[in-house]
Parts: C-alpha cells; structure tokens; sequence
C-alpha cells in the first residue's frame, strides 16, 4: 500500500514504507544518512521487482506472444511516467540508460562526436561529479577541444559573472551540476541556461542528486539535456535516464549498435531506428524501466514538493545542530542548499569519522564523494557526508551529533 500523505508530512507513516530502516546495524537501529550515494526502497518497489519476474519477464519489442506485450506495454508506460515526471514534451525524449553516468557518457560520445571539434570549448563547474568530468575529458582528447571550468567561491557557489564571461562561439555544450552530491550546493540552473542559450549553446544538466528531492520540469527549465540515476529515488539500481530534446537527440547519432536501434541492416548499410529505440540498443534492463515507474509513482504519492519543503527544513536543522559543535567545519555553505551536509573535523579524519558512527548504526559516506577536484578547491582530501532523505527525522540527526561527539572524545580525548 501506498502511503498516501495528508494535510501534514507524517515522517513515521512513511518510514514504515521502507522496511530496511527497521533493522539493526551493530546493536542500535539503523540510521541511514547515505542518501546521496543511493536511496532505500519502500516495500512497493521491493513487491514490483518480485512481480515483474513472477507475472511479467520477457523481452520487450520482439515477441508477439501475451507476455513479451505485457513486458512491452509496461515498459512503454514506465516512460510516460518519466516523462511526465520531468514534464518533459515528449515520451521519446526520455532514453533509459544504467544510469547518470551513462547518460552523460551517451552525450559526451554522441552529441560529441557529431557537434565537437579541435579548438572548440565544453564548459563544466569546478563542483562536478567524475562522471560529469572524465566523459568530456575523454571527448577533449579525442578531438583536441579545450575543457574550460567555471570557478566557484569559498561558500561552493558558481561564480556566475565569470560563467558569462566564458561563453563565446567556441563552446560547443555546457554541463553542470542541478546539485553537488559533495557540498549539496543547488546551482541556478536556470539562469545558466537563459545565459549559454543568449549563446545559441545547449546546456546538459546532471540531475543525480536533484531528482530525487525537488520537482523537475524540463520544459520550464529548458535545459537541452538531463540524466538522473533511478537508485538514487527508490528505485532499482542499474537503471537511469537521459532526457534529451528530440531535435537534438534527431541529429545525433547512435551510441552503441545491436537490437533494436535499427530500422534495416544489410552488409552494405545500416538505417537507424528512431527515437528512443535509437539510443537503447539491446535487451534493456526491462524490470529496472518498470519498476522506475513505480517508485516514480510512489514519489509522486508522497509528493515532490513536500518532500523537497521537508527535508529543507531536516536539512536546517542538521546544519544548526552539527554546525554548532566545536571544531567542526561545514563545506559548502551555499544560500541554496538541499540535501547535502558535508564537513570535517579538527583532528579527526572522515574515514574514521565514519567508522565510529558505523559503530552507532549510523551510515554516512566519508571521501572525496567522485569530486576530487571540489575537495581539492577546499585544499582538503575528503569530507564526512551526511545526505538526508524524506524519510529521516530530526532524532537521527540528534543521535548523528551524538556519534559526532563520541568520535571527539575518542580522537580528541
Ligand atoms: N554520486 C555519491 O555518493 P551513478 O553512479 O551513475 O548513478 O551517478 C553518478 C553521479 C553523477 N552525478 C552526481 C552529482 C552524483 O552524485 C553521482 C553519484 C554518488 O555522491 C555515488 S559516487
């Protein structure tokens, strides 16, 4: 069953949404602060992967037996509810890929390949994710195009005057972070789209950590590109979405070759399918796709915009409560955060942070989080990372200050 919300975010209703969060690491109950890195799954999910191999599996788009239709048929529908997830116009912009990095690597190859050449320019932020980093790079070596970084300031926030004096008619894409997993920085996405677009340049947005906690709409941002991963929203891992314009993602071509991307194949010449069929080469990962839709459609139950007003408020609190003990130092004290609360502490360092709360059930991420470069613009080797999700309450966030405390007293004396 759903849980359906009313007038007020009832967190303790919802948590019995997620059975995993019932159990006991090391003797205490668990308090799972690792959202960032990937979401639990509410009951619904876990029943609708159980489902699609007991009621539904079979390949989709080949078979005209009953059950490759169901497959197909629930497949199809999983992106009609993506799309409209995002808002997006059409259900053929939405491509599923593994993930956020293989849709932003599906645009580095693709949109790369056919738009990129040496001396042109990709512009991406010094907050980026590896996976919003490496692709480009690979791309730049390949034809000889220059990756040029916007800076940021010592609060993690884009300096965006200097973002608008970089643009110029060698930029070819410009790829950003919606939300940094490493200083859960909220990037005005918007403006830096009205700003490269005023250029005529297409702007990829990696979603990762944003579609899970705010309300995306594709069409009101006008980004040219989007790529979120499904586990990081309750979903299954191994699935993930590129949306993508449909004018653009016409004049790109294939990124892999196989089943189902084609129209016609002879030895001679090959013509390609068209969209999305033209970018999901092979079997795809059909249970990811369907059961992506359903955890969509638990988030939908639960709400979007409730959610992002609630873990606001969580994500406040933890910064007054954490922020207050001595020696700790936040990084990433951007005006518009979510989700995110990154930091160090005098003397102790975050994988031993992590252990000690590990001790106490408590999950956080300690390291570089893939954004090796953001810790090295804040001259330090890693973070511990607390990442909130919906269903945390402000009692974890006490017992994280709690952990906190004991790993001073242990380090520290
Ligand atoms: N960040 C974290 O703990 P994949 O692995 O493809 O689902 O997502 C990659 C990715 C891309 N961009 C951003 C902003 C991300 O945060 C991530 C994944 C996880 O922060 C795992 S490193």
């Amino acid at each position: 069953m759903l849980t359906v919300m009313k007038a007020n975010f009832d967190v303790q209703q919802i948590r019995k949404d997620f059975p995993i969060l019932k159990q006991e690491v090391n003797g205490r109950q668990l308090i799972y602060l690792d959202n960032a890195a990937t979401s639990q799954k509410p009951q619904v999910v876990i029943d609708a992967i159980n489902r699609y191999y007991k009621e539904q599996n079979a390949n989709v788009h080949r078979g005209v037996h009953f059950l490759s239709q169901l497959a197909t048929r629930e497949y199809d529908d999983a992106r009609v509810k993506v799309q409209r997830f995002i808002n997006a116009a059409e259900s053929h912009e939405i491509i599923f890929t593994r993930g956020t990095t293989e849709s932003i690597n599906l645009v580095a190859y693709s949109y790369g390949r056919k738009f990129v050449r040496e001396g042109d320019e990709i512009i991406i932020s010094a907050m980026e994710h590896h996976s919003n980093i490496v692709p480009w790079q690979i791309l730049c070596e390949q034809t000889g195009a220059k990756l040029r970084v916007i800076p940021i300031n010592d609060d993690g926030e884009l300096l965006i005057d200097e973002f608008a004096l970089m643009l110029n008619p060698r930029v070819k894409l410009v790829a950003v972070a919606h939300l940094s997993n490493a200083l859960g920085t909220l990037n005005p996405v918007k403006r830096i789209i009205e700003l490269a677009h005023s250029h005529d340049i297409p702007v990829l947005l990696d979603g990762a950590q944003a579609a899970p906690h705010l309300k995306i709409d594709v069409r009101d941002l006008d980004c040219d590109f989007y790529a979120f991963s499904g586990h990081k929203m309750c979903g299954p891992t191994g699935i993930g979405v590129l949306y993508g314009k449909s004018e653009l993602l016409n004049m790109m071509p294939p990124f892999m070759g196989g089943g189902d991307m084609i129209a016609s194949v002879t030895f001679e010449k090959t013509t390609y399918n068209v969209l999305p069929a033209k970018f999901e080469a092979g079997t795809p990962h059909i249970e990811g796709a369907i059961v992506l839709g359903v955890a969509i459609d638990y988030l939908n139950s639960v709400g979007l915009d409730r959610v992002a007003a609630y873990e606001h408020e969580l994500l406040g609190y933890a910064t007054e409560v954490i922020g207050a003990i001595p020696g700790i130092k936040i990084i990433g004290t951007a005006r518009e955060k979510a989700s995110v609360l990154s930091f160090t502490l005098d003397g102790i360092h975050p994988h031993d942070m992590g252990t000690i709360l590990d001790q106490e059930g408590i999950a956080i991420r300690a390291g570089h989080h893939c954004a090796q470069p953001v810790m090295k613009r804040f001259g330090i080797p890693a973070t511990a990372r607390a990442s909130f999700a919906f269903y945390n309450t402000r009692e974890e966030i006490d017992a994280l200050a709690e952990g906190i405390q004991k790993a001073v007293e242990v380090f520290n004396g």
